[in-house]
């Protein structure tokens, strides 16, 4: 892969958006590069990491210089590559946590939307410069954003073009927390860390009820998550976990069984 890297943690995995002479801009190839990064995620990873390369930026955005030579039909295709290879992304077995280390611009915004939680440093900034160059979000970022902040405030982004720094991103509910970018991956890495240390079926079973049930009904989504939960029972680790509990034994770290 030229443009992006995986590092393997212990228990989970960094991914990084390798481009920093081009701010991470996305391109066809970082695209394709992003693809068979997901695809290597193994069945002993517990968690992930995305972050961007450098101090100055996470994702700036889409490539410009790619989009304005694009016709209609090239975009289409280009906006369906990178839609799925962020709905890949999203749809992950395991957590996804965005450390947005800068400039989450456009496509870079939109791939942090893509994960499951965002950590940004102080220096981060999050907007949607789209309209700005005569075109709207195409890799998810008009669905996401209402979704995780509501149609007033996600449709302002949308329509301003506003630059909104980290503290602000935090007040609207984009980002979970605002840490200095010198610590920002070791915080992110505890972060990882913890949940990699918890039973991996039930963290899994955990999103795919909130994935699936955030888009359905009450009464659909509440039979969604009691089909999840359920299905915990009679793994090793839930009855492992649980007997420690009663028998106050140190419980055994958790196998994925
Ligand atoms: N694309 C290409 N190159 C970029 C880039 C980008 N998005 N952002 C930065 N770069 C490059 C710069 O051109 C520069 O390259 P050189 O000139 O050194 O060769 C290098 O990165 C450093 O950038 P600057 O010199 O500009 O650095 P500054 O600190 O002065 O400014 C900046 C940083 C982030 C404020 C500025 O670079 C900037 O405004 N960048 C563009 C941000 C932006 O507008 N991003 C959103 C792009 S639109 C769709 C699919 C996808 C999308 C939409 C539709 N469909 C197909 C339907 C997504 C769209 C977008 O993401």
């Amino acid at each position: 892969m030229t443009y992006v890297e995986l590092t393997k943690k212990d228990g989970f995995v960094l991914l990084t958006i390798n481009r920093p002479e081009a701010l991470n801009a996305l391109n066809e190839q970082v695209l394709d590069d992003l693809d068979e990064a997901l695809g290597m995620i193994d069945e002993d990873t517990r968690c992930l990491v995305v972050t961007g390369a450098g101090t100055k930026a996470f994702v700036a955005g889409a490539d410009i210089s790619v989009m304005r030579t694009q016709d209609r039909t090239e975009a289409k295709r280009f906006g369906k590559k990178g839609s799925e290879v962020f709905r890949k992304l999203e749809m992950l077995p395991i957590p996804v946590i965005a450390a947005v280390n800068g400039f989450a611009l456009g496509g870079g915004f939109e791939l942090a939307l893509a994960c499951d939680i965002r950590i940004a440093s102080q220096n981060a900034s999050f907007a949607f410069p789209e309209v700005t160059l005569g075109i709207t979000p195409g890799f998810g970022g008009t669905q996401r954003i209402v979704r995780l902040v509501g149609p007033g405030a996600g449709k302002e982004l949308l329509y301003t073009a506003r630059r909104v720094k980290s503290e602000e991103a935090l007040r609207l509910g984009i980002v979970n927390r605002v840490v200095p970018q010198e610590t920002l991956l070791d915080e992110v890495f505890a972060m990882a860390a913890s949940i990699a240390k918890n039973a991996p079926i039930a963290v899994r079973a955990a999103k795919r009820s909130v994935n699936t049930g955030v888009l359905c009904g009450m009464d659909e989504a509440l039979a969604i998550e009691l089909e999840n939960y359920s299905n915990c029972y009679e793994t090793q680790d839930q009855v492992n976990a649980m007997t420690a509990f009663v028998s106050k034994q140190e419980p055994k770290p958790f196998e994925n069984k």
